[in-house]
């Protein structure tokens, strides 16, 4: 084997010393062309290919242990390995997660499941099954975001509750069923401080033979205790939904005066976060439930607002700026 083909430096002075040493302007290989001049005409061509093969040969050597030098040098001249770490900035949840993994936490303890279903609905789900009269003004253009509009199958609308998915839970398994409803709704309103065309919602359900209304009010009580602090009061104000009755509103004991008055709650020592009532023995027969037989109630929350009342946040249109200086006050949050 040749010299060129085993040689492997050690150093960058042992590589330089082999291009000088072939293609120096005295080297080895610029002499070999000097000579070829003299080289006569019958292997004139032969020797001219040899001698480029030969040049390029050794080019490629230098190449090959060039850039391992180039590299190892980066690391080792470049690199004081004496320096502090670069801080990576941790990210934090954004203030709705964190109150809707609360509001789930709440409810797990009490044996409530999650459930989660498509955005994306048809009529049945979203408005029949749940008793709204055909029409009722939530099935108009203004209030929904409608697909598809088909009188034959259906129109297929962007759901505006997540008491479809109730319908979907009913519809599948048979009671006991006691199951909450976290995910996100469209409704065709306009942007303001106090309303999104998206929000969030948990809804909630229990279905069982003999629930009563005191069941509701005593898992409503428990809920805006756990949520709101142990001093909160609860109230109800009777109210209509097409899916349930009777139906209330539930308000609680303002959480930012304590009750005293102030202009979160306009004085009245009382602020509105969920609704509620018995399910409707028509749904229940509409999601081929015995309503004979069994009993349950429901309720709804928008996590925009409990998020709101939890945090003092007045202008929902923060939620969805993303501004760092805003996401990053409920950093280390739960
Ligand atoms: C089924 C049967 C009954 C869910 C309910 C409410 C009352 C309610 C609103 C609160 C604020 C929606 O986000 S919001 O705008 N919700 O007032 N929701 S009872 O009742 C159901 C759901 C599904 C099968």
């Amino acid at each position: 084997m040749h010299e060129i083909d085993s040689f492997i430096p050690e150093q960058k002075e042992h590589l330089e010393q082999f291009r000088i040493k072939y293609l120096g302007k005295k080297g080895i290989i610029q002499d070999l062309f000097a000579d070829f001049k003299t080289v006569v005409p019958e292997i004139r061509k032969e020797m001219g290919v040899k001698l480029n093969d030969l040049k390029q040969k050794v080019q490629q050597k230098i190449d090959e242990h060039k850039s391992k030098f180039d590299e190892s040098e980066d690391t080792n001249a470049d690199t004081d390995l004496t320096l502090p770490a670069e801080f990576n900035e941790l990210g934090s949840r954004h203030p709705l997660s964190i109150v809707r993994n609360e509001i789930i936490s709440i409810f797990s303890r009490i044996g409530y499941i999650v459930n989660e279903g498509p955005e994306i609905e048809d009529d049945w789900h979203n408005f029949t099954a749940l008793n709204f009269p055909p029409e009722h003004p939530a099935r108009d253009m203004q209030d929904t975001f409608f697909i598809e509009k088909n009188k034959e199958q259906g129109d297929i609308a962007l759901r505006t509750h997540t008491s479809s998915v109730q319908v979907r839970v009913m519809e599948r398994s048979k009671p006991p069923i006691r199951a909450i409803f976290p995910g996100r709704v469209f409704r065709n309103e306009a942007i303001s401080a106090r309303a999104h065309c998206i929000f969030h919602q948990v809804e909630g359900l229990y279905i069982d033979k003999n629930v009563s209304f005191a069941d509701l009010k005593q898992t409503l009580l428990y809920f805006a205790k756990e949520m709101f602090g142990e001093s909160t009061q609860i109230r109800l104000r009777p109210s209509y939904f097409p899916f349930t009755e009777p139906s209330a509103e539930m308000d609680i004991s303002c959480s930012i005066c304590g009750g005293k008055g102030c202009n979160i709650c306009k004085y009245t020592g009382w602020v509105e976060i969920l609704g509620c009532g018995m399910v409707d023995p028509n749904v229940l027969t509409n999601c081929g439930i015995d309503a004979t037989e069994y009993t349950g109630f429901a309720f709804g929350m928008g996590i925009e607002r409990i998020t709101m009342l939890r945090y003092g946040i007045k202008d929902l249109r923060l939620y969805f700026e993303n501004d760092l200086r805003f996401l990053k006050q409920f950093e280390g949050a739960y």
